[in-house]
């Protein structure tokens, strides 16, 4: 399993805000490489598989609703430590917790539409990444 590569979304709201060029430029900025990247839509299918994990939340419908509404910007990383380090990077799932100067507490308004996704272990960042990309996409 490799420890330098994680997965990435650019959500719905980053999208919708113009916020794209902004993030990207603080995740290269910060060092990650980019090795895959795409502007897509997932379908109410494809939401519901990735977020698989949290079907039984409250907060599940409204999640795959809003993941959907709009297209993303999915991407792989990689940086020695990506997952762990990306995970700073972005700040804590809801944004009033996230810390000054991380893409939640800059581009984020709320817990649910929370700006960007990052992997939180090496075999889900290599399950997102697989999901989302073929290896002829990955560089
Ligand atoms: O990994 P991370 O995105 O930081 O949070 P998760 O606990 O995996 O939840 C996934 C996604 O679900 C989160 O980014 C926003 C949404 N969500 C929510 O809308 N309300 C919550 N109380 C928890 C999570
Ligand atoms: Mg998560």
């Amino acid at each position: 399993m490799r420890t330098d590569r994680t997965f990435t979304m650019l959500k719905p709201d980053s999208v919708e805000k113009g916020h794209v060029g902004a993030i990207l430029e603080k995740i290269t900025a910060s060092g990650f490489r980019i090795v895959a990247m795409k502007l897509t839509q997932m379908t109410l299918a494809d939401a519901q598989e990735f977020y698989g994990v949290h079907k039984e939340r409250p907060f599940f419908g409204e999640l795959v609703e809003y993941m959907t509404r709009g297209p993303i910007v999915a991407a792989i990383l990689e940086k020695a430590n990506a997952v762990e380090d990306f995970r700073t990077l972005i700040g804590a799932t809801n944004p009033a917790d996230a810390a000054e100067g991380t893409i939640r507490k800059m581009f984020a308004d709320s817990i649910s539409e929370n700006a960007v996704h990052g992997s939180d272990s090496d075999e889900n960042a290599a399950i997102e990444g697989a999901f989302h990309f073929s290896g002829r996409e990955m560089f």
